[in-house]
């Protein structure tokens, strides 16, 4: 699918805001995959429909993971945590987009979760620190994106999960193990330095 055809199908279920922040995590997405040696375009299409589900109502959403082979205990958590698995449901369903990397990208983008993809954690991280993100903490991610993938998503699970925890909010088991397998892949690569 070409980036325009993509935008247009997406547009219509956004915000003007929302539609900008996808825009920019679209850039951000590409300059991430380019650096990194993934699929450019790739990049920029899962970008553009990461947030695709972000406005369906609760109750679509909620009917879908029912409906659906999605983990029933999304339901039991946050309904901010359903627009990725939704999300990349409804890709396949109504565009027909089969991509495996798309999707599990657009599925995790929210949690992560242990064993990401390089690509899953350039979507991860470009919805993170796209140029109007304003979160503490966010120049250091912005300057380890420059150098060092894995320690950039290490730094926005550690940030997300420290801010939700500040807010008491329940994390996803996904959040977590996200945390962990980065913490221990950055650690076992510390001692073979
Ligand atoms: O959709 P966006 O606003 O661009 O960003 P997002 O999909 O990364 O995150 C949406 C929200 O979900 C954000 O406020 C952080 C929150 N979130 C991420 N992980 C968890 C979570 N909320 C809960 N309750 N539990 C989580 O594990
Ligand atoms: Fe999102
Ligand atoms: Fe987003």
């Amino acid at each position: 699918m070409e980036k325009n055809e993509a935008i247009n199908i997406v547009r219509p279920y956004l915000t003007k805001a929302r539609m900008e922040h996808t825009i920019r995590v679209a850039e951000t997405a590409v300059g991430l995959a380019s650096k990194y040696g993934e699929s450019v375009e790739k990049a920029e299409l899962a970008a553009i429909f990461h947030d695709y589900a972000k406005y369906r109502s609760l109750d679509e959403m909620a009917r879908w993971i029912r409906e659906s082979t999605l983990p029933k205990d999304l339901l039991d958590y946050h309904h901010e945590l359903w627009h990725g698995p939704v999300g990349s449901l409804l890709i396949e369903r109504e565009h027909g987009i089969t991509d495996t990397d798309i999707k599990n990208a657009i599925y995790y983008h929210t949690t992560g979760r242990a064993n990401m993809s390089q690509f899953e954690m350039i979507i991860y991280l470009a919805d993170y620190i796209e140029p109007g993100r304003k979160f503490p903490g966010l120049d250091e991610v912005r300057q380890m994106a420059e150098r060092d993938l894995l320690q950039a998503c290490f730094l926005v699970s550690k940030n997300t999960i420290n801010y939700l925890m500040k807010k008491n909010a329940t994390i996803y088991p996904d959040s977590f193990h996200a945390y962990n397998d980065f913490n221990r892949k950055l650690r076992f690569n510390q001692a073979f330095q």
